[in-house]
């Protein structure tokens, strides 16, 4: 196999909570004010890496940020020291501290859109943060998500990175989750599609009239630009705008795609046939491509987005056959787990089916494949990665003792505003970023 495909999990963070904060993400809004367990969540996420790894991929873990982020609250004009400014924005403002506490950078597959060196011009790997514009609450994310990245693809001789787009609605910009790379393996030149929810310059365009389309077609191509892509290696995609309606806020809710294997429900895209054939025809015929189509009989798109049957993470194992790694909710419904038995039967590279419970981060709309960042790299690439961030048996212990010590297992709204939660969550920061070897990526540890 030539090159890697290295996933990089968000490990969750001390104050993992339910806030309600995504509209057009139903299970976000329907969870709202739920009591959640930040322990038990950050294990489930550490459990899914640890398997991974075992399966013999390379996993790599994404430090979570610092919550609640007092820096936003100051220059919202809260002052005192940091405990009073919690106080008072507890006190003023309840919705504001949640929205500030929410460990929602555990969905790194939001945190960045990443090129590898086989599809730029400069045979780099290129990153860009995501702004996130659409969410309050992740708008705030790109700042430490930058520096988290930079400690850990620090060489200049293989990774650039990108600053965020511009801070606003027209270059929305939600990173990976609406980037999907095909290939014939993953040191190889591929197709990247990028899908948008809307046009922000041609307001003639089709777009959904109840949830917010997050992603921008100008966001996409600013990023294929400054990645330095080929034009006749990427297409562009419209999502539904129906589907964005019946809560697809993403598209990696809808589709999934891995090395020659792009797996999508019927409804997901506009021009799917066009498209498709623009897809097929830039692929090219040296390596068949798998469209697999997921028909409204097969799986209703209610039934998708309830069990994020295309939420799943499409694995290329080291014998060179395909996983689903897909959350017990497909398990769970019977429809999805014998369309996905049959699926493995079918001849397509698909021949296994794995579950893993992350329910804590499902209940916020997260799935599998929200938890992880794909960067594709050769080996020397990969021998220029911080170590310290890649999974390993002595990490994954390291990881559970850290999380056991500073974690808690019961958290409400009304937690938040407690001094001791800040507290607790600065040192677990400051020791992780000592684990995983970042340096001061925090502003807490900056001063
Ligand atoms: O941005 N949920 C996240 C879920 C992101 C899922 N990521 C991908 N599909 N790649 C979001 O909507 C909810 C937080 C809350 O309500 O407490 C939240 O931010």
């Amino acid at each position: 196999m030539s090159g890697y495909e290295i996933n990089f999990d968000g490990l969750v963070g001390p104050t993992h909570h339910y806030a309600g904060l995504s509209f057009g993400n139903e299970a976000s809004t329907k969870n709202r004010n739920n009591v959640s367990n930040p322990k038990l969540a950050a294990k489930q996420g550490l459990l899914k890496m640890k398997a991974l790894a075992d399966m013999g991929l390379k996993q790599g873990v994404f430090a979570p940020q610092e919550r609640p982020h007092v820096p936003t609250l100051r220059k919202l004009g809260f002052r005192g020291d940091d405990h009073s400014v919690i106080e008072q924005a507890m006190r003023t403002s309840p919705e504001l501290l949640s929205a500030l506490s929410s460990a929602s950078c555990m969905w790194t597959a939001n945190a960045a859109t990443v090129s590898p060196s086989a599809d730029s011009a400069d045979g780099r790997v290129h990153f860009t943060a995501a702004n996130l514009n659409n969410k309050f609450h992740r708008s705030i994310e790109h700042e430490t998500t930058s520096r988290v990245m930079a400690a850990m693809f620090n060489d200049a001789r293989y990774f650039v990175h990108h600053t965020h787009l511009p801070d606003n609605d027209h270059f929305g910009d939600e990173g990976a989750a609406n980037h999907t790379r095909l290939c014939a393996d993953y040191g190889q030149p591929g197709v990247e599609v990028f899908v948008f929810g809307r046009a922000a310059f041609d307001s003639a365009r089709l777009a959904p009239r109840k949830y917010p389309a997050r992603q921008s077609l100008e966001a996409s191509q600013a990023i294929a630009r400054m990645h330095g892509l080929s034009d006749d290696k990427v297409v562009y995609i419209q999502q539904n705008p129906a589907v964005i309606d019946q809560g697809v806020f993403h598209n990696d809710v809808i589709a999934v795609g891995n090395q020659n294997v792009l797996f999508y429900h019927q409804q997901a895209f506009l021009d799917s046939a066009s498209k498709l054939a623009e897809l097929k025809s830039k692929f090219g015929d040296e390596t068949p491509l798998h469209l697999i189509e997921v028909s409204d009989s097969e799986v209703t798109v209610q039934q998708a987005i309830q069990t994020y049957l295309f939420n799943t993470q499409l694995i290329t194992l080291p014998d060179g056959d395909m996983a689903i790694i897909a959350p017990t909710e497909c398990r769970d419904n019977p429809s999805v787990s014998a369309y996905l038995a049959e699926l493995t039967e079918r001849g397509t590279p698909i021949r296994q089916v794995h579950y893993h419970d992350v329910k804590q981060s499902m209940q916020n709309g997260g799935g599998p494949a929200c938890l992880r960042l794909r960067v594709a790299m050769s080996e020397q690439e990969k021998q220029a990665v911080n170590p310290h961030v890649l999974m390993t048996d002595a990490l994954f212990i390291s990881l559970n003792q850290w999380v056991e010590r500073y974690y808690r297992d019961v958290l409400t709204e009304q937690d938040l505003a407690d001094p001791a939660l800040l507290e607790e969550s600065r040192t677990a920061l400051d020791a992780l970023s000592q684990i995983l070897n970042l340096g001061s990526v925090y502003q807490f540890q900056r001063g």
